[in-house]
């Protein structure tokens, strides 16, 4: 197996097993036609970047039905407000002057924010029916794939770029190197192209192995950011880890030698030291712990289901489908997945073929256990579901370990 970065000789890491598209959430009458493939990991010992072996067609993943809607979670729309604001404070001079273009902008959660203050700005988002929600909010859309193609039209059409940003976008991307080129053609001397994502560290720390799924076709580290993106004349100049998704970094580049690098990279770089991020064995343990994970969970499921208790999930997550479908669970040890999403209820799980469930049937219903699937929005679901725990329902969780909450 190949690198996708620098070609070199790869190791493959995890087999996950035949999987389904992640968002697909389908109807009876598809399950025939479901489409599958092998889910594996490889890491590049070259250039330390830990990638999925085959990544489906993009097509397949990202269009007009795509599922994922990232106004879901009233966290992460806090933390997009935040994030605009950050980024306008350092790097906006001129509002007047400015453009700001985000990749993947979904439903322009992160943009409105500029498009109310009348900041010019572009997100570009493959995906049409998230597109339309943020037409409908104001936030300028094309409609596109960002590579070198696009770049190029963007920038006769408007200019060079102030900013250039992405927050859970670049992992989806296999061909980084066309990315890499239409940034730099696209973004201004001074300009900063910065994204954030899924962090490998916490990854591997947190044996948080649902993060890989089809459309991650790479988890970061600082390491693999830098070998990546260095070779087009982008320079790393800072990072800030998030508490996001269960642990992503923020990462920002430069054009080579704009900016000061500051120390915050060094630190990280060390911490990736201790953490083994450049050493297979690390990738070799993973392997093993998300292994153990998965017998701790099918042990737990069967021994609540001899015990007679009902179980249900909790958000059909994009990372549920990795568990669900690398354990071999379905609808006889998990009754139905609550969904807040219109587009998923009604629907079943990918490969598995759990049926989702308008969240209002949870809220009235009384299992026994729910599997927290969006356990990185714990903190925000914990808060707004008291009477499910106050009517004696228990959470089950599986990052970092598998196991019952006896108190949240
Ligand atoms: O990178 C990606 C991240 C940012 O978002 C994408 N590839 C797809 C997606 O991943 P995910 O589906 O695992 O994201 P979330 O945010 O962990 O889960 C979203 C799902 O959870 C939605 O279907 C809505 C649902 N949900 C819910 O039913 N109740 C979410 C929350 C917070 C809730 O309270």
């Amino acid at each position: 197996m190949f690198c996708r970065i620098c070609n070199n000789q790869t190791q493959v890491i995890n087999s996950f097993g035949r999987m389904p598209i992640a968002n697909n959430f389908l109807k009876q009458d598809s399950f025939k036609e479901e489409y599958f493939f092998d889910l594996e990991t490889m890491f590049c010992i070259s250039c330390k970047t830990f990638q999925l072996v085959e990544q489906p067609d993009p097509q397949l993943m990202f269009h007009e039905n795509y599922a994922f809607f990232s106004g879901t979670s009233k966290k992460m729309a806090e933390h997009f407000k935040i994030m605009a604001e950050s980024y306008r404070q350092q790097f906006i001079a001129d509002p007047q002057k400015a453009f700001v273009v985000e990749l993947g902008s979904n439903d322009g959660i992160m943009l409105k924010h500029f498009a109310r203050d009348g900041i010019k700005h572009l997100g570009v988002e493959p995906s049409e029916n998230v597109a339309h929600v943020a037409r409908e909010q104001g936030v300028a859309t094309k409609v596109a794939f960002f590579g070198e193609q696009t770049a190029s039209a963007i920038l006769e059409e408007h200019g060079q770029a102030d900013i250039i940003c992405a927050a859970n976008v670049m992992c989806h991307i296999p061909d980084l190197a066309s990315v890499a080129k239409g940034v730099v053609s696209l973004l201004k001397n001074d300009g900063v192209f910065v994204f954030e994502d899924p962090y490998l560290g916490d990854v591997i720390q947190k044996t948080s192995y649902d993060q890989i799924y089809d459309e991650h076709v790479y988890i970061f580290s600082l390491l693999s950011v830098q070998q990546i993106f260095e070779p087009y004349g982008l320079e790393l100049f800072h990072v800030e880890p998030q508490i996001t998704h269960g642990g992503s970094m923020r990462y920002y580049l430069c054009l080579q030698g704009q900016r000061v690098v500051q120390d915050s990279v060094k630190k990280q770089l060390e911490i990736e030291k201790t953490l083994g991020l450049d050493n297979v064995e690390t990738f070799i343990n993973f392997r093993d712990a998300c292994e153990k994970s998965r017998q701790e969970l099918v042990t737990l499921l069967k021994e609540l289901k001899a015990a007679g208790k009902r179980v249900v999930g909790y958000a059909a997550t994009s990372k549920s489908t990795t568990i669900l479908n690398y354990c071999g669970i379905g609808k006889e040890s998990i009754e139905y997945i609550s969904d807040t999403t219109p587009l998923k209820q009604g629907k079943f799980s990918p490969g598995m073929h759990i049926p989702i469930k308008p969240y209002q049937e949870f809220t009235n219903d009384t299992p026994d256990y729910a599997v927290l699937f969006a356990w990185n929005h714990a903190q925000e679901i914990f808060e707004k579901e008291e009477n499910f725990t106050k009517k004696g329902g228990k959470w089950i969780t599986f990052i970092p370990e598998v196991k019952v909450l006896e108190q949240v």
